[in-house]
């Protein structure tokens, strides 16, 4: 039973992943208690919670293992959970789909269970993407929009969503699937379109690297700031009824743009120094995705404030420091070797 006065509590799955940490950090802002699963793994991949692991409870679980999930319901009592955790790498799902299945789609059927089973009263957020839409039927696309996945992760996040659905349905558990278009930020992983071209262009400004390999230079995407999406997500699960939302910024940039913003804000052209690498072309994709997200500005009252240009310049200057914190440390590790220090 709650008792008055006791702080909220959320279980966040993928808390070591880029969303996972600016939601954790709203949670804390607005007196949450801050409960995280994370994964065993050989060396921690921690450096995304440096500003508040102190603050929260580190649960060991994983998205394949049922008990795990069982245990960090228990232990942690949410009021909410948010499943952020998944194999979120479009290129990885096409070398690896069952893993991917396995984990981004019945992961979520296994959080689900474990939910009905021992949490039914908590609330739940399921991380869903325009993934989904893939080939899409219509431009934008809304809640309405029919899905046609082109990649493995994909199918497995349609697995997912519809899961998330049925239990809504079948159990009345509050359940909401947020449709998020693709969102970024200095905490992107380095392998996302993005966070690449940010931070071989601050590679490139420094002397560091001449050249940039990429892949379709005509793929649109609907790109917004991970901060802002992160708040769509906390405010579904604070509404009366659960439901489904597009989360997306409406505007639609190419690749081909993206690398202009990034060099030009550094004083280069993206021409002299973007090349095409078949190997990064994926089998099929989504070649445009724009959202439209009016459901969310009217129920929710959400709306994008983070422009795409200031993002990426924002990514490309924090990729810079840390290129340049990297020499400092450099320098000062080969200056203590040569003093014997
Ligand atoms: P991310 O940076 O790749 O983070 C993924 C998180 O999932 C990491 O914390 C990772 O842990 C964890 N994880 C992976 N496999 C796991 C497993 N088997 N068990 C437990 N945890 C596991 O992703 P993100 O960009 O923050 O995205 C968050 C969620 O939103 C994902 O579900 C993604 O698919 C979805 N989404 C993202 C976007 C976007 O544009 N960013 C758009 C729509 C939907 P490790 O640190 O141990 O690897
Ligand atoms: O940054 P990306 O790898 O993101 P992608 O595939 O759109 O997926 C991201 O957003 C989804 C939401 O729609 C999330 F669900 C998913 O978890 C992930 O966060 O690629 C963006 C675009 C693609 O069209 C890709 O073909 O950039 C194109 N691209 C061109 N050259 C490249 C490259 N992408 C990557 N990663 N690397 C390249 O060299």
């Amino acid at each position: 039973m709650t008792q008055i006065n006791e702080p909220r509590r959320a279980l966040v799955t993928g808390i070591t992943g880029q969303d996972g940490s600016y939601l954790t950090e709203l949670l804390l802002d607005q007196g949450y208690e801050v409960y995280g699963v994370i994964r065993h793994s050989a060396s921690r991949n921690d450096w995304r919670m440096a500003n508040f692991s102190s603050r929260v409870h580190l649960l060991s679980g994983d998205l394949g293992d049922s008990s795990s999930l069982v245990r960090a319901l228990l232990r942690s009592r949410p009021h909410e959970v948010y499943n952020l955790a998944a194999q979120s790498f479009v290129p990885t799902s096409f070398e690896q789909p069952l893993q991917t299945l396995e984990i981004t789609g019945l992961g979520v059927l296994r959080l689900l269970e474990a939910l009905r089973q021992v949490a039914p009263e908590a609330r739940f957020y399921q991380a869903s993407t325009s993934e989904m839409f893939g080939q899409a039927r219509e431009m934008p696309q809304n809640e309405r929009t029919a899905f046609h996945p082109r990649s493995p992760y994909g199918v497995a996040k349609v697995t997912a969503h519809w899961a998330t659905v049925n239990y809504r349905e079948a159990y009345g558990l509050f359940c909401c699937s947020g449709i998020l278009f693709n969102h970024e930020s200095p905490r992107r992983g380095s392998d996302f379109v993005t966070q690449k071209v940010a931070t071989a262009a601050a590679r490139i400004s420094r002397g560091l690297q001449s050249e940039l390999y990429l892949g379709n230079l005509d793929a649109q995407r609907d790109w917004g700031h991970s901060r802002d999406f992160v708040r769509a997500m906390w405010l579904m699960l604070q509404q009366d009824e659960p439901r489904d939302f597009v989360i997306a910024t409406g505007a639609t940039r190419s690749v081909r743009e993206l690398c202009q913003v990034a060099f030009e804000h550094v004083g280069l052209r993206a021409d002299d120094h973007v090349t095409i690498d078949p190997s990064f072309v994926r089998p099929k994709e989504a070649k445009q995705l724009v959202g439209d997200a009016s459901a969310a500005r009217d129920q929710l009252g959400w709306r994008p404030t983070i422009s795409f240009d200031a993002m990426i310049e924002e990514m490309v200057d924090a990729a810079g420091e840390r290129l340049d914190g990297f020499s400092r440390e450099a320098r000062q590790g080969r200056k203590a070797e040569l003093s014997g220090s």
